[in-house]
């Protein structure tokens, strides 16, 4: 990597049901991040954290939408809008922005500042699709809606902060897939969003399946942002997460996933976010360490 990287911290866990993901930018950052980078040869700066309200001190109503039910909605606008334009700065700053959630609630607000004034494309990985909207979400928990709101889907039409506006669903490929809930699957078949489910990882492998989702975000944007949802992998390699789902990528597949987007997004690679590490059910830090070498990984770390 070039250009040099900065980190924003987003302690984000109003998005997501369980406590705990609120410390995912401290663990990342205690495993290691900032001595893993600059080794690499990457001028690294950490922007400190943005600032999240304590749940307790945060009314789950406020910013209620006009239908269905997205908890703290109104709290997790005002975050995203401040971790957008941090994002954006470093963007324009010619940094690449690299943000630790958190729960993936923040991506709103990581593509909302990747995307200023730029046509950007999407890689998701995550065993879950974030393609509910507030009436179709099961849970009213907003990380499983980043990508509708992203997208502008459903009530997310009227919040401008939502809406990256310049991110086409053509654009938008999700790989790892394995968990969704029925209505969000309808929506998802339905929509223009290019999906990679864990079967079609088995079948094809992920090699493939990684390149074509490159291929899918960098088609016609100019830049790609790349969101890691560490629930993409296998629970037994990523047991400190929030949401964990059976049957993920492996270790190696993880890293292959990383070197992949490093070696074909390239210059292309706009921002970076690895979100949902969640340190009060992880096994020793094991998690946010395999979170720093899948930075470095994505960020131009080979082997040889
Ligand atoms: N689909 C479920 C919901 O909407 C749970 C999805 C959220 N979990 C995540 N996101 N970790 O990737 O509530
Ligand atoms: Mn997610
Ligand atoms: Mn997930
Ligand atoms: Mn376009």
């Amino acid at each position: 990597m070039n250009r040099p990287v900065r980190v924003f911290g987003a302690p984000m866990d109003l998005g997501a049901d369980r406590r705990g993901v609120d410390m995912g930018p401290s663990a990342i950052r205690y495993a290691g991040l900032a001595e893993e980078l600059p080794s690499l040869g990457i001028d690294y700066e950490d922007g400190g954290d943005v600032a999240v309200p304590s749940p307790e001190r945060t009314e789950p109503d406020a910013g209620r939408p006009r239908e269905g039910r997205a908890k703290y909605l109104g709290a997790t606008e005002r975050v995203c809008r401040d971790l957008a334009d941090e994002v954006a700065g470093a963007v324009d700053g010619g940094a690449v922005p690299l943000v630790l959630g958190g729960d993936h609630s923040i991506a709103i607000g990581t593509v909302g500042g990747a995307a200023r004034d730029r046509d950007l494309g999407i890689v998701w990985f995550d065993a879950h699709g974030d393609f509910n909207t507030p009436t179709t979400s099961p849970s009213g928990n907003v990380h499983g809606m980043s990508v509708a709101a992203i997208l502008g889907r459903g009530s997310f039409a009227d919040s401008d902060w939502a809406q990256a506006r310049t991110v086409d669903p053509e654009n938008v490929a999700m790989v790892g897939l394995r968990d969704l809930d029925d209505r969000e699957r309808d929506a998802l078949r339905e929509s223009d969003v290019t999906t990679f489910s864990m079967t079609d990882i088995d079948q094809r492998g992920l090699p493939e399946v990684t390149r074509e989702a490159v291929d899918v975000a960098t088609d016609g944007t100019d830049g790609v942002h790349v969101s890691l949802d560490m629930d993409f992998l296998d629970p037994t390699e990523a047991p400190g997460v929030g949401t964990p789902v059976r049957g993920g990528a492996s270790y190696r597949e993880g890293h292959t996933a990383m070197e992949l987007v490093s070696r074909t997004a390239g210059s292309a690679l706009t921002s970076l976010e690895i979100v949902e590490v969640n340190p009060i059910l992880d096994d020793h830090n094991r998690t946010a360490e395999l979170a720093v070498e899948l930075a470095a990984s994505a960020l131009g770390k080979r082997i040889l």
